[in-house]
């Protein structure tokens, strides 16, 4: 993931979100979307590779391994649209797969043109590809994929890498749901969710000895800094993961390890903060099997298939359009 240069539009949106937030009586917060700037990103994958940090990993060795088993259930002509498409890395194992088969059209939908550059060099060296990349909103781009397709031609859709555990619940189901409205029968969306796991195993993956993720998160008040021209200083601030065990969800926060006032002039506000009071940065929910297969059905999709990493548990689930 990699951030695009700041707009005056979206640096005037990033200043109503982070007022919004930080404005929050019970507890302030600030959305997760905003870590992936050119630091943000490079810092995420850097995380992905750490030892604690299974789930990239787990998320690419599925693709790797199951490519040909999730292709054959989907009959062709396919294309391929990926939201989110990060580095074109793990994509690149089915898309080839695809490819094999018969020229394929891919479109990453992506809002960064950074990743979108990057995804195009990382895959376009596979053979029979044409890749069209769109600098949409996810929803929007999917559909102007779906306003392209030839009759006859089924969409794959492919939500990778747990990005669907950032939302909340409710708000995972109202996407799928919306993704489904845009779609046909026969038409399909891969999933990947990250399964639930003990606390001792996710608790270093989201609060690693080295310090990687804590830089990721400290980096959002960095980027309020650099964008807004606020004054953070981070060393008064400490990273904390904690599990949800009543909502199988990490959360991350940033606690103010002082009382401190701190101005964050284009958003127009001082924040007051009591000394161990947070800033809830981050959920990242937990599935089961059962849940995701239900999630399909109560969003329009039959769950076809499941493949797990047993390893760092995580699923690939097909789900395929009524
Ligand atoms: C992108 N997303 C699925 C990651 C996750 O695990 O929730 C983001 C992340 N946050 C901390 N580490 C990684």
């Amino acid at each position: 993931m990699t951030a695009p240069e700041p707009t005056e539009n979206s640096t005037a949106q990033f200043a109503r979100d982070v007022r919004s937030g930080l404005s929050n009586k019970d507890q302030k917060t600030l959305p997760a979307k905003y870590f992936y700037d050119d630091v943000g990103s490079a810092l995420f994958e850097a995380i992905s590779v750490l030892p604690e940090y299974g789930l990239t990993r787990a998320d690419e060795h599925l693709l790797r391994v199951h490519a040909d088993a999730m292709a054959a259930r989907i009959p062709p002509p396919v294309v391929v649209s990926e939201l989110g498409s990060g580095t074109g890395k793990k994509t690149g194992w089915l898309l080839k797969t695809f490819c094999q088969r018969r020229p394929t059209v891919y479109y990453p939908i992506e809002i960064s043109s950074g990743a979108l550059a990057r995804c195009e060099a990382d895959l376009r060296l596979l053979d029979s590809i044409s890749i069209v990349g769109l600098q949409r909103d996810y929803l929007d781009g999917l559909r102007e994929v779906a306003a392209r397709r030839a009759t006859a031609e089924h969409i794959l859709v492919l939500f990778l890498g747990s990005s669907i555990g950032n939302f909340d619940r409710n708000a995972s189901e109202r996407f799928l749901r919306r993704v489904r409205e845009i779609l046909q029968p026969g038409d399909s969306l891969l999933l990947g969710t990250d399964l639930e796991k003990p606390a001792s195993q996710l608790i270093p993956a989201y609060d690693d000895p080295q310090g990687v993720t804590a830089a990721f998160n400290l980096n959002l008040l960095a980027r309020i800094n650099r964008e807004l021209g606020a004054n953070f200083e981070l060393k008064h601030f400490q990273h904390i993961a904690r599990f949800n065990q009543l909502e199988r969800r990490i959360e991350m926060h940033l606690r103010s390890t002082i009382p401190q006032t701190v101005s964050i002039p284009k958003a127009g506000i001082a924040v007051t903060f009591r000394e161990d009071e947070t800033i809830w940065t981050e959920s990242s929910y937990k599935y089961n099997l059962e849940e995701v297969a239900r999630m399909a059905t109560q969003a329009g999709f039959i769950c076809d298939a499941q493949w797990v990493d047993e390893e760092w548990t995580f699923a690939e689930s097909l789900f395929i359009v009524r």
